[in-house]
């Protein structure tokens, strides 16, 4: 009987995308190859990189090594590229990942990998089913290991078809770091001198361009699992008719964070269909309440039982983001353009921040530059990416571009951080538009 491994297909799909598409080929199973340590090392010698994984009660803990496992028996032994995770259960793929080199060795019955920086090592005992992590932890890494688990399974995978070796590993590690100090930042971050507890985001744009599904993208981020809130779709009945005003919480029971997504109807370029551009100021305002079905031919008015007449600074909107699919941009009907224009006088006139936000790239993996802080001069120079400059004059570094979680169930790092890179800078943009109030 073939071998299977214990990994959900799920799970098994977001290591081999975390690793650039690799194929993995299962070498050694515990409960299937037996108890005797000496024989998974000698399973797995010359068979290239590998990655181990080791089940614990929730968790499971990997280990990937870059090249051949080195042989045990020599004395002297070239360190791996090595880095090892963690991760839980029945939940989108989060990695906590420690990028070092490591040597491993078997000393009375457990397999000893040495981290070669640290001093310290990480060992498996398969004989009493435990597993014993070091203590390590960096600024980035929620997650301190130091504790010896149980193991439930061990199994030792070849991994096949890794590209560009070392370099794709290193960014795909670099990303998973960086995605850790975006996470950070976003949960320490307080509204500028505190003049509100939560920044508004307005999103605008065409029907299907994104609106729904980034809110729904960056609330998966926070759950740590992907969610479908906000419907989405483009069909009669997913159209979002209702004006949502989305709070998001820091995991399942944590407390709300300091902003906030405002959802609206989508732009149609015909007269008479989708948001009327009459409703923009009021929204702007904080005008127009949580849940407001929205009428297409007639804006809300003062007279409407929900309308809110005296609207605090916390109810405004603080930063619109012009929402569009990067596909579309250089193919925009002028009545679209027009409608963009309008609203951005609208927003103009009020003095709120704005941003623009492209959705659907196809390649996240080609928008950042390598130190994933700015849009790459290729991305840069891209029509769309001109165009959307140019009619509304939007600088380049509020030009941001993501790719949403729209189908599929794999994390990823890169998919991530640009969400969450596009967050910060609304968030900055809002805090500027904050600053710049008069005093009162
Ligand atoms: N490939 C891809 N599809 C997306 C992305 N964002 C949204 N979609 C899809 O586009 C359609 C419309 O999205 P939706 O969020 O409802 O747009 P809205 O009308 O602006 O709220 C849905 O089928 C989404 O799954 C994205 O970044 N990439
Ligand atoms: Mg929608």
């Amino acid at each position: 009987m073939a071998v299977t491994t214990k990994l959900t297909w799920n799970e098994e799909k977001s290591l081999q995308k975390l690793l650039g598409n690799v194929s993995l080929r299962l070498l050694y199973k515990y409960s299937v190859h037996g108890d005797s340590i000496g024989d998974m090392p000698n399973r797995c010698l010359h068979q290239g990189s590998t990655i181990t994984l080791i089940y614990g009660p929730t968790k499971i803990y990997g280990i990937f090594l870059l090249g051949h496992c080195p042989e045990m028996s020599k004395s002297f032994r070239e360190p791996n590229t090595f880095f090892s995770f963690s991760f839980q259960r029945k939940k989108t793929m989060e990695m906590t990942a420690e990028f070092l080199s490591s040597t491993s060795n078997i000393i009375c019955n457990e397999l000893i990998f040495e981290f070669c920086n640290l001093s310290k090592h990480l060992s498996l005992d398969l004989y009493s089913e435990r597993i014993f992590m070091p203590t390590i932890s960096s600024k980035q890494s929620k997650l301190k290991y130091g504790s010896c688990s149980q193991i439930t399974e061990c199994e030792v995978f070849r991994v096949e078809g890794i590209k560009d070796d070392a370099g794709y590993i290193n960014r795909i590690m670099r990303a998973t770091r960086h995605r850790s100090s975006l996470l950070a930042d976003l949960r320490a971050y307080r509204p500028y001198a505190d003049l509100v507890s939560e920044i508004r985001i307005l999103l605008v744009g065409p029907v299907g361009s994104g609106k729904s599904s980034f809110f729904n993208s960056v609330k998966s981020i926070f759950q740590g699992h992907l969610t479908h809130q906000a419907i989405v779709g483009s069909d009669v009945t997913s159209i979002t008719e209702q004006y949502r005003i989305y709070s998001i919480k820091d995991g399942k029971d944590g407390i709300s964070l300091p902003f906030m997504l405002c959802d609206s109807m989508g732009l149609d370029e015909k007269k008479g269909v989708g948001l009327c551009v009459d409703d923009v100021p009021h929204i702007l305002k904080g005008c127009v309440p949580d849940r407001y079905q929205f009428s297409p031919h007639k804006p809300i008015t003062p007279k409407h039982p929900s309308f809110i007449t005296s609207p605090t600074l916390k109810d405004r909107i603080h930063c619109v983001a012009y929402v569009c699919d990067i596909n579309s941009i250089d193919n925009l009907s002028s009545k679209m353009v027009g409608k963009f224009k309008q609203i951005q006088k609208e927003v103009l006139n009020c003095g709120v921040a704005h941003v623009a936000l492209l959705t659907k790239m196809n390649n996240c993996n080609e928008v950042l530059q390598d130190n994933f802080l700015k849009m790459n001069k290729s991305m840069i120079s891209q029509s769309q990416i001109q165009n959307v400059n140019k009619m509304l004059g939007i600088p380049l570094s509020n030009i941001l571009v993501v790719e949403n979680y729209a189908s599929g169930r794999e994390m990823d790092p890169l998919k991530d951080i640009l969400i969450l890179s596009a967050l910060k800078q609304m968030l900055r943009a809002a805090d500027d538009f904050l600053e710049d109030l008069p005093l009162e």
